[in-house]
Parts: structure tokens; C-alpha cells; sequence
């Protein structure tokens, strides 16, 4: 659907050839034109225990976790022994009291606060904790979205994360605007693990994928695809992934996962480069990066012409080779500026370089939020930036003689933020 920001034909056909004029119509089309999310940890209030929204929670984001650790002599073992509130106190006090919230995580908590008129240089979080737990959970939601300007996100659905399982094993139904996405890193990622819960779901599986585990594993693939309806299917895999492999991560991906990917129409979505437990002490805070190797993901893409994939990769020092990969295979959609990337130097940085190769066939930004109202900074911060490279963009292609229209602009930036994706996957109408 194209939003209508111009409602004059005349006006929306007119021929952008003023500069000031140009801005200001990409300014307003990537302000204004609905996003989808296409990746989040988001999980709706239906959810309970696993929805996360406040202030407390805000500040525990593990981005901040490790930013922390930065500027205190605390150690992680004390800080995992204090409660929620506390870690939240010292978080705010570390790195917003005692020092300029100048990272982009810490920005990001500044435009949340302020988005909703609060103290942005409060001494502690008595106002903060008293607004949100002031606010009804429905409301508060669409208030968000809106502040956001998306439509609709996409979860992270893991079907071995307990908790979740059952929720969704009870028939908890999301929020419409809250989309599946079949998490498959505790199976592809820790597959002996994987194989012990599975045998105990009674599904006969065995770790060497001998006898009935094929089957077996279709039969687990269907029994999710079943319940959440996913978009697309996804996996985070580790800086060192090959592809082709002899392990058996590779069988799992081969035999089973792109097998049933192609049946039930599904795209897989591949991370690449990611480095779990750098330094375990930190938690969820830990990982790290390295470089991938994205000649693995062109195999895939060349062995399975019939599956689509969603792609974004960790490094920095990737991102070109993605672009190059995407040119020669359109079974293959960029995605995002992932995790480390999301700041504003990289995003300007990846966004142009994707321009320039992709034309406008990629997804700009997902927001990879955990709690709700992270989605208001990502989307704002991520905006300003897009909204730049695209008019640098469009003046170039000005200075070389073609000057755009706004209706052209909102086509490109609705394309970018809802319809590439759209076309991508089943089941969003
Ligand atoms: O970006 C993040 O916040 C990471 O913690 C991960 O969740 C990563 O996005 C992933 O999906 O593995
Ligand atoms: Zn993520």
C-alpha cells in the first residue's frame, strides 16, 4: 500500500529540481512511510513474562550491559547478583549521571524519554518508573508503533525456548501486528542438545541423523510451521560457518531445514558473524563478531534457486561482498543494519553502498529490539540516516540530469520499507 503524504496528483507529479524541495520530500516520505520490522525479540503482550517494556528493562538491554562495564569497577559476578531495579539504577547512574550518554544505545534511551516528555537528565528513575508502569499495556503498544511508525514486526520464535513453547503449545494467539519467524539456532546451532530434547518430545531422532531422524525432523519443522505460521525461517551462524561443511549442521541445512523451506514456500533468513561467548562473563553481553565468509551463502543460493533467502551479515568488512552476492542472485535479499552496525556512521555507510549496487531492491533496517519502546529510537535514529544517503542519492542522479517526482520517492521508500520484504515471504497480506 502507497501512503498518499502529497494528496495533489499535480503536486505529486511535479518534477523535483529544487534541491531544498528534493529534501524536503525524502525527508517527509522516510518520516512518514510505514515500516515493517522485519526482525525483532520483540514478543507481544499476549505473551506473558516474555513481553518486556519500561524503563528497567530499557536499561538492561545487554548493549548497555556491556557499555556499562566500561566506566565501573563492578565486577559481572556482582552485577548478575543484583535484582532488575538495581542493575537498572546502576546502569542509569554509570552512564547517564556520571557520564554523557554519548553511544548510540545511550542516545537511544535519551530519544525515548524525551519522546515521551521525560526528564532526560533525571538524577534517578523515580518519574521513568512511575510513567510506564502508569500506562495501560493496549494503549501504550499503539502508541509506540505509532510513535515507531510501523505496521507490523516480526518475532523471533524459538520452539526449544521453553516458556515460549508453551504459550504457544496453549494456543496464546499474538496481536496481529506480531508476525512468527521459526528460530532454528538451538537446532542447527547446538544439535546434540537439540536431539536430547527432541528425543524426550518423543520424536526418534538420533545424533548421527541415522534411522527415522529425517522424517522425524520434517515432522517437528511441519508441527511449528503448523502453530506459529511463520514468515520466514532463520538462523544466526558463526563467523567460522561453510558452506558446503562435513559437519552436521550442514546435513540439518541440506537435508531438512532447505527441504522444508522449499515445500512450505518459506524463505530462510541467515545471520552471519557472529561470535557467541567472547567473554562468557558478560551474559547475553558477551558476544562478539567475525568476519564471514559470504561465498557460503552464494552456494546456497545457487544450490537452491527455489528458496528465497534474507540475508544480513555482522561485519562491517562484509557488507560490499553482500551486495555483490545480491547482484548476482535475486533469490537473495540484504536486510538490515545488524546489532554492532546500527549506529549512525555505519548505517549512512552500508545504506549508500547498497543504493549504489542494489537500486532500491533491499531492506534498509530492521530494529532487532527486545523491549517495546526500543523500536521508537531504532526507527527515529535509523530514519534520519536513511533519509540522507536516499537524498544524496536522488541529487546525484539530479546533477546527472533525471530529477525524481515525490510519488516516485514514496514508491521507492515503500518499497524499501514494507514491499520488498512483502514480496519475500507468504502470509503478509
Ligand atoms: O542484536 C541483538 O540484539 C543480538 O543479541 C542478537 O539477538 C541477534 O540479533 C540475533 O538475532 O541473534
Ligand atoms: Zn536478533
Amino acid at each position: 500500500m502507497m501512503i498518499s503524504l502529497v494528496e495533489n496528483q499535480a503536486v505529486q507529479a511535479e518534477l523535483l529540481t529544487d534541491k531544498a524541495k528534493l529534501w524536503q520530500q525524502v525527508e517527509l516520505a522516510v518520516s512518514k512511510t510505514p515500516a515493517i520490522d522485519v526482525h525483532t525479540h520483540v514478543l507481544p503482550p499476549e505473551f506473558k513474562g516474555l513481553f518486556l517494556s519500561g524503563i528497567d528493562e530499557l536499561l538492561t538491554y545487554h548493549y548497555l550491559i556491556a557499555e556499562t562495564f566500561r566506566s565501573t569497577d563492578l565486577t559481572p559476578a556482582c552485577f548478575w547478583r543484583m535484582t532488575k531495579p538495581e542493575r537498572a539504577d546502576l546502569v542509569w547512574k554509570t552512564l547517564f549521571v556520571e557520564n554523557t550518554p554519548l553511544s548510540e544505545a545511550a542516545r537511544g534511551i535519551v530519544s525515548i524519554l524525551n519522546a515521551f516528555d521525560l526528564d532526560t537528565r533525571a538524577p534517578n528513575l523515580d518519574q521513568a518508573r512511575a510513567f510506564f508502569s502508569s500506562q495501560k499495556p493496549g494503549e501504550h503498544l499503539d502508541r509506540v508503533l505509532q510513535i515507531a511508525c510501523v505496521t507490523d514486526l516480526v518475532m523471533t520464535n524459538d520452539p526449544f525456548h521453553e516458556q515460549e513453547a508453551q504459550a504457544w503449545t496453549a494456543g496464546v494467539i499474538p496481536d496481529t501486528r506480531f508476525h512468527a519467524s521459526l528460530r532454528l539456532d538451538s537446532l542447527l546451532n547446538d544439535w546434540p542438545a537439540a536431539a536430547e530434547t527432541l528425543s524426550q518430545k518423543d520424536f526418534i531422532v538420533e545424533q548421527d541423523l541415522s534411522g527415522k531422524s529425517h522424517s522425524e525432523l520434517r515432522r517437528f519443522l511441519d508441527k511449528w510451521i503448523a502453530r506459529m505460521c511463520p514468515l520466514y525461517m532463520a538462523v544466526s551462524l558463526p563467523a567460522d560457518f561453510k558452506y558446503p561443511d562435513d559437519d552436521v549442521r550442514d546435513r540439518l541445512i541440506r537435508e531438512v531445514v532447505l527441504p522444508s523451506a522449499s515445500e512450505h514456500g518459506l524463505s530462510l533468513a541467515v545471520m552471519m558473524g557472529v561470535r557467541r561467548g567472547v567473554n562468557p562473563a558478560l551474559r547475553a553481553a558477551g558476544d562478539g563478531l567475525g568476519r564471514a565468509d559470504v561465498s557460503a551463502l552464494e552456494r546456497m543460493c545457487v544450490e537452491h534457486p527455489n528458496v528465497r533467502f534474507l540475508a544480513t551479515v555482522l561485519s562491517r568488512e562484509n557488507q560490499h561482498e553482500l551486495c555483490v552476492a545480491a547482484r548476482k542472485f535475486n533469490n537473495l535479499m540484504p536486510f538490515g543494519c545488524w546489532w554492532f552496525l546500527n549506529n549512525p556512521s555505519i548505517v549512512s555507510e552500508i545504506t549508500t553502498e547498497r543504493l549504489e549496487l542494489l537500486g532500491p531492491s533491499f531492506v534498509p533496517q530492521h530494529s532487532d529490539v527486545r523491549v517495546l519502546e526500543h523500536l521508537i529510537y531504532k526507527w527515529q535514529h535509523s530514519r534520519v540516516v536513511i533519509a540522507a544517503s536516499l537524498y544524496e542519492t536522488y541529487e546525484r542522479l539530479l546533477d546527472s540530469g533525471r530529477a525524481v517526482t515525490s510519488k516516485e520517492i514514496l514508491r521507492d521508500v515503500t518499497r524499501m520499507f514494507s514491499g520488498n520484504f512483502r514480496d519475500w515471504v507468504v502470509g503478509l497480506s
